[in-house]
C-alpha cells in the first residue's frame, strides 16, 4: 500500500499495527467478507451500510434511510439515526467514527448497550466497505455539528474535523466509490438493491427506506414504506393469488427477549409460501424459529379440527404438516441477541430457546384468534380437509413412482439413456427437449457420466395443479423416478438424488424458453433443495455456425458471430464465402457438434441456477404461471423488453 495508515504512523504499537493488518486483510481477501467480489459482493457493500442505518432505526432513533446510486456507480447512504460517535475512545486514542471505519468488527465495541440485532451474513462492519472503496467519505450531524472524514482504500486521509453547526439535525452519511482494483463488476442493479430495501421495508414496520438512480437513461425513485410491516409483505406475495379470507393473520410481540412477527394468509392455490427472518437475514435453511412456527401452526389446527363438526364424522383424522400449509402464505420474522447461524449457507437458525417462544407464542396466539374469527377457522379447516383428500388420493400415483424409484436400474424409466458410472457427485442428467435432439444427445454423449432423459413435448404447469394431478402427469412422472430423490417436503432425499448435475437443454427459441420455464417451475416447487444445492443447470447452445472452408467456430450471440466473421476476413457487406447457419433447435446439430458446443465439460458453458432472491424468484413464478391473468399481462407489459422470448 503507498500510503501509510494514519492510526499507525501516530500509534507505532501494538494496537495501531493491528489496524493496517486489520483492514489489508480485508483488502487481500475480500471474499472472506463479503462473499465475493462479483456483482454480489458490490450490492452486499451497501447492504453492509443500511444494515447499520437499519440497526440504528431498530434502536428506536432512525426512520428514514435514503440510497441513492450516483452516475459514477458510486453509492451514499443517508439516514437520521443519532450519527457514528465522534467522541475520542479513551484507550484507543482514535474517534470513535475512526475505529468504527478502521478497525475490523470495531461496530460495537464502543458502545455494548447498544442492541445490534444484524449480524450473521452482513454485520461484518462498515470498516469492511471502506476498505474496499477507492474514496469513503463520511458526514455526521451530531451535538449540534456536523463532522466529517475521509478514507483512500481504507487508510485514513482526513482526519475527523468539523465543518459547520448541524442544529438540532443528527444523523450519517457515506458516500463510497467501490475499488475497481477489488471489484469485476462495478455497475449496480436497480432491481436487486430495489428488491431488498423493500423486503427491509417490510422486515422493519415504519421505516422509510428510499432508493434513487441519478445514471443517465436509468432515472428512477422509489419509497418503500411499510406501516404494517409484514402484513404488507404478505399481502405483497399474494399479489396475483386468490386469498381465501380478506384479513391477513398478523402477531407482533416480545416473548422473553425475542421479538417475533408474524403474518398469514391462505389462498386458493396449491403451494405453501414461507419466509423466516432471523435479524433481517433471510434464513433460507430454515432453524427453530421455523420449526416452532410449524409445529404450533400444525397442533393448533388439529386442535381446532377436533372441535369443530368435521371431526364428528371422522374421529380419527389427523391433518399433516403439509396439509395446514397448503395454500399458506407467511412470513415470519424473529430479532435475536445472540443468533447461531448453522447450516451449509449460514442460514440456518440453531437457537433452541428461539424454537420454544415461537411455539408457544404461536399456539396462543392462534388458538385465540381462530376461536374469535369461526369464518375464517372453518376456511383455514376446509382448505386442509381437501388438501388431506387430495394427497391420499395422491398417495396411491405416488406409491407407484416410489416402487419404480428403488435404485434398481431395471425399473428406470424406459426412455432414459443412464450413465454407466454410479457416484451421484460424477454424474449429469441431461432433461433434453425432444426426441431428435434426444437421439443426437444419446450419441454425443460420454456415457460413462452423462445420462440423458428426452422429454416429449411440453410438461405440466404445476403451478395450477394439486400434488395427484402433478404425480399423475406421465412426464413429471419419468423425471422424478429418473433423479431418484423423491419430491415434496416430506418425501424428498438429496441424499437419493441420483445426479448431481441436473442440466437442462431446450432450443433457443419461444417453445424452449417455455419448456425451461416450466421445469424450472417444477424445481423450484417440487424439490427446491436441488436449486438451494447447486445441482440445477442451463445448458448454453450456441446459435450460430461460422465456417469457412475446413474452419469453424460456433458463436452463442450476434456480437461473437460478428467477431469470427471478421476474423475469417468475412466482411460486413457479407458478400465472402463465410457461410453462417443459424441454429433453431438442436435436433439440427449433429452428435458431434453436439458434444463438442453443449455438452463437453471441457468446452461447454453451463449455467448454475440459483436462487437469489426467493421472494423474487417466487413473485416471478407467480405471476407468470400463476391463476390471475391482469397481474400476467401487466408485469409483461412492464418488462415487454425481458420477457419477450416467453411464450406463456
Ligand atoms: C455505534 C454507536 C452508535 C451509533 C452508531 C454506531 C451508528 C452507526 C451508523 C452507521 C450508519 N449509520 C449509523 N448510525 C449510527 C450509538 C451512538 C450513541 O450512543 O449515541
Amino acid at each position: 500500500m503507498a500510503k501509510t495508515n494514519d492510526a499507525a504512523e501516530s500509534h507505532y504499537d501494538a494496537s495501531g499495527i493491528q489496524v493496517l493488518k486489520g483492514l489489508e486483510a480485508v483488502r487481500k481477501r475480500p471474499g472472506m467478507y463479503i462473499g465475493s467480489t462479483s456483482a454480489r459482493g458490490l450490492h452486499h457493500l451497501v447492504y453492509e451500510v443500511v444494515d447499520n442505518s437499519i440497526d440504528e432505526a431498530l434502536a428506536g432513533f432512525c426512520d428514514t434511510v435514503a440510497v441513492t446510486i450516483h452516475a459514477d456507480n458510486s453509492i451514499t447512504v443517508v439516514d437520521n439515526g443519532r450519527g457514528i460517535p465522534v467522541d475520542m475512545h479513551p484507550t484507543e486514542k482514535l474517534p470513535g467514527v475512526e475505529l468504527a471505519l478502521t478497525v475490523l468488527h470495531a461496530g460495537g465495541k464502543f458502545d455494548k448497550e447498544s442492541y445490534k440485532v444484524s449480524g450473521g451474513l452482513h454485520g461484518v462492519g462498515v470498516s469492511v466497505v471502506n476498505a474496499l472503496s477507492e474514496s469513503f467519505k463520511v458526514w455526521i450531524k451530531r451535538d449540534g455539528k456536523e463532522h466529517y472524514m475521509d478514507f483512500v482504500r481504507g487508510d485514513t486521509t482526513t482526519k475527523l474535523k468539523v465543518l459547520g453547526k448541524a442544529g438540532k439535525e443528527s444523523g450519517t452519511t457515506i458516500w463510497f466509490k467501490p475499488d475497481h482494483e477489488i471489484f469485476t463488476e462495478l455497475q449496480y442493479d436497480y432491481n436487486t438493491l430495489a428488491s431488498r430495501l423493500r423486503e427491509l421495508s417490510f422486515l422493519n414496520k415504519g421505516v422509510r427506506i428510499s432508493l434513487k438512480d441519478e445514471r443517465e437513461g436509468m432515472e428512477k425513485e422509489e419509497t418503500f414504506h411499510a406501516k404494517g410491516g409484514l402484513k404488507e409483505f404478505v399481502q405483497f406475495l399474494n399479489t396475483s393469488r386468490r386469498a381465501l379470507h380478506n384479513e391477513i393473520l398478523y402477531a407482533d410481540a416480545d416473548k422473553d427477549g425475542i421479538g417475533i412477527e408474524i403474518a398469514l394468509q391462505y389462498n386458493d392455490g396449491y403451494n405453501e409460501t414461507m419466509f423466516s427472518f432471523v435479524n433481517n437475514i433471510n434464513t433460507h435453511e430454515g432453524g427453530t424459529h421455523l420449526t416452532g412456527f410449524k409445529s404450533a401452526l400444525t397442533s393448533v389446527i388439529n386442535k381446532h379440527l377436533d372441535k369443530s363438526s368435521a371431526a364428528k364424522k371422522d374421529k380419527e383424522l389427523r391433518l399433516s404438516g403439509d396439509d395446514v400449509r397448503e395454500g399458506l402464505t407467511a412470513v415470519l420474522s424473529v430479532k435475536v441477541k445472540e443468533p447461531q447461524f448453522e447450516g451449509q449457507t449460514k442460514t440456518k437458525l440453531g437457537n433452541s430457546e428461539v424454537e420454544t417462544a415461537v411455539k408457544t407464542f404461536v399456539n396462543e396466539w392462534l388458538a385465540e384468534y381462530l376461536e374469535e374469527h369461526p369464518r375464517v377457522g372453518n376456511i383455514v379447516i376446509d382448505k386442509a380437509l381437501a388438501a388431506a383428500r387430495a394427497r391420499e388420493a395422491a398417495r396411491k400415483a405416488r406409491d407407484l413412482t416410489r416402487k419404480k424409484s428403488a435404485l434398481d436400474v431395471g425399473n428406470l424409466p424406459g426412455k432414459l439413456a443412464d450413465c454407466s458410472l454410479s457416484d451421484p457427485a460424477l454424474c449429469e442428467l441431461y432433461l433434453v427437449e425432444g426426441d431428435s435432439a434426444g437421439g443426437s444427445a444419446k450419441q454425443g454423449r460420454d456415457r460413462m457420466f452423462q445420462a440423458i432423459l428426452p422429454l416429449r413435448g411440453k410438461i405440466l404447469n404445476v403451478e395450477r395443479a394439486r400434488i395427484d394431478k402433478i404425480l399423475s402427469n406421465e412426464e413429471i412422472r419419468t423425471i422424478i423416478t429418473a433423479i431418484g430423490s423423491g419430491i415434496g417436503e416430506e418425501d424428498f432425499s438429496l441424499e437419493q438424488a441420483r445426479y448431481h448435475k441436473i442440466i437442462i437443454m431446450t432450443d433457443a427459441d419461444v417453445d424452449g424458453a417455455h419448456i425451461r420455464t416450466l421445469l424450472l417451475t417444477f424445481f423450484f416447487r417440487q424439490m427446491p433443495q436441488l436449486i438451494e444445492s447447486g445441482f440445477i443447470y442451463i445448458a448454453q447452445p450456441p446459435l450460430y455456425r461460422v465456417a469457412k472452408g475446413k474452419e469453424e467456430y460456433y458463436a452463442f450471440d450476434e456480437s461473437q458471430r460478428e467477431e469470427f466473421v471478421t476474423r475469417l476476413g468475412g466482411g460486413a457487406d457479407g458478400k465472402t464465402n463465410v457461410g453462417i447457419q443459424r441454429y433453431k433447435g438442436l435436433g439440427e446439430m449433429n452428435p458431434e457438434q453436439l458434444w463438442k458446443t453443449t455438452m463437453d465439460p471441457a468446452t461447454r458453458t453451463i449455467l448454475k441456477v440459483g436462487i437469489d432472491d426467493a421472494a423474487q424468484a417466487h413473485q416471478l413464478f407467480e405471476t407468470l404461471m400463476g391463476d390471475e391473468v391482469e397481474p400476467r399481462r401487466a408485469f409483461i407489459e412492464a418488462n415487454a423488453k425481458f420477457v419477450s422470448n416467453l411464450d406463456i
